[in-house]
C-alpha cells in the first residue's frame, strides 16, 4: 500500500501520480491521504509553481475503490465520506494558487473522471475514456461532476452522460469542451510535462488571480465580474512580473518571471 501517490519534484513543478495500476488507480483512503500530503507539500513549497496530475499504468483512475465499500454491517454515510475526501480534494485543486494540469492517460471513471475535470487544464491520451459510472452502482455524480458537466458540455450531454453511464472518448470530450486537448498516447506525457514546465515559468500570481476570476464568473453577473476584474487587475498590476513582462516587451527580449511578490 506504500506510495499509492508518488511525487516527483522538478525544480519548479511537481508531478503527482496515482499509483495503484493493478486497480486502475481506484481511490482508497490511503490515496486520499497521499494526495492531501502532496498538496500540503505543494502549498508550502514556494519554488513549486505548477502541478501535473496523472495515473500509473493503463488507467487514469477508476473512481472510488469499490472493494473498500463492501462492508455494510455498519451503516455507511457516503455524504460524510465525500465531505472528508473528494470534496476536500476538489476544493484544494480549485483554490490552489498554482495551475493544476491533468494528463488523463487512460480510462477515467466515476469520481476519477470528475477529479480530472476539476483541474485547470485537462489533456487526454487518444485511448482515454471518460465514464460517469455512478448510475451502474445506483449512485449520482459526485466530486463536482454535477456542477462541471452541464457547465462544460451543456445540460443535454451532462444528463445523458450521467444517466446512461456510457464511455465518452477523448476526442468527443475535447469536441464537447470537457477537456482542452487530445494527444497520441505516446505524446501525452511529454506534452503534459512541457506544458506544466511552461506554466511554471509564467507569472504565477496572474495565473492564481485568473483561477479566482473564472471561479467567481460561474455565479457573478457581468457587472459583478467587471468590478472583480478591476480589483484583480489592480493587484496584478502591482506584481514584479507585470513590470518584468512590460520591460521585456519594450526591450525586445524574453521575460524572466519570478512568480513571487
Ligand atoms: C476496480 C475498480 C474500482 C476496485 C476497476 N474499484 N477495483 C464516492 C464516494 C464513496 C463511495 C462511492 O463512490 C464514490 C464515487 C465513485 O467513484 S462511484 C464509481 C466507482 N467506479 C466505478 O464504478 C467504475 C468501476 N470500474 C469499471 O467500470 C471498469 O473497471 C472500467 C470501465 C473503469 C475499466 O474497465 P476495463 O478496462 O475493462 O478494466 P477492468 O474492469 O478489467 O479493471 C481492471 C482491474 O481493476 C480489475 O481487477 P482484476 O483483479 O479483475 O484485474 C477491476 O476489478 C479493478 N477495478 N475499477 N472502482
Amino acid at each position: 500500500m506504500d506510495n499509492v501517490v508518488t511525487v516527483e519534484k522538478h525544480p519548479s513543478w511537481h508531478e503527482l501520480t496515482l499509483n495503484r495500476p493493478e486497480r486502475l488507480n481506484a481511490f482508497t483512503a490511503a490515496m486520499h491521504n497521499g494526495l492531501a500530503d502532496a498538496f500540503d507539500g505543494i502549498e508550502a513549497d514556494s519554488t513549486c509553481r505548477a502541478v501535473l496530475l496523472t495515473g500509473a499504468g493503463r488507467g487514469f483512475c477508476a473512481g472510488q475503490d469499490l472493494t473498500e465499500r463492501m462492508d455494510r454491517s455498519v451503516p455507511v454515510d457516503l455524504g460524510a465520506t465525500l465531505d472528508a475526501t473528494y470534496n476536500r480534494l476538489v476544493r484544494r485543486i480549485r483554490s490552489l494558487g498554482k495551475p493544476v494540469i491533468c494528463a488523463v492517460n487512460g480510462v477515467a471513471a466515476g469520481a476519477g473522471a470528475n477529479v480530472a475535470l476539476a483541474c485547470d487544464i485537462v489533456l487526454a491520451a487518444r485511448s482515454a475514456r471518460f465514464i460517469q459510472a455512478f448510475i451502474k452502482i445506483g449512485l449520482v455524480p459526485d466530486a463536482g461532476g454535477s456542477w462541471y458537466l452541464p457547465r462544460l458540455a451543456g445540460l443535454a450531454r451532462a444528463k445523458a452522460m450521467a444517466m446512461l453511464g456510457e464511455p465518452v472518448s477523448a476526442e468527443e470530450a475535447a469536441q464537447w469542451g470537457l477537456i482542452w486537448k487530445v494527444y497520441d498516447d505516446e505524446a501525452l506525457m511529454p506534452e503534459a510535462r512541457r506544458m506544466t514546465a511552461h506554466l511554471a515559468s509564467q507569472p504565477t500570481q496572474a495565473l492564481a488571480l485568473m483561477k479566482r476570476q473564472f471561479e467567481a464568473s460561474e455565479t457573478n453577473t457581468l457587472d459583478q465580474q467587471l468590478d472583480l476584474e478591476c480589483e484583480l487587475q489592480r493587484r496584478a498590476g502591482t506584481t514584479p512580473d507585470n513590470l518584468e513582462g512590460v520591460r521585456a516587451f519594450i526591450e525586445k527580449r524574453a521575460p524572466k518571471f519570478t512568480g513571487m511578490p
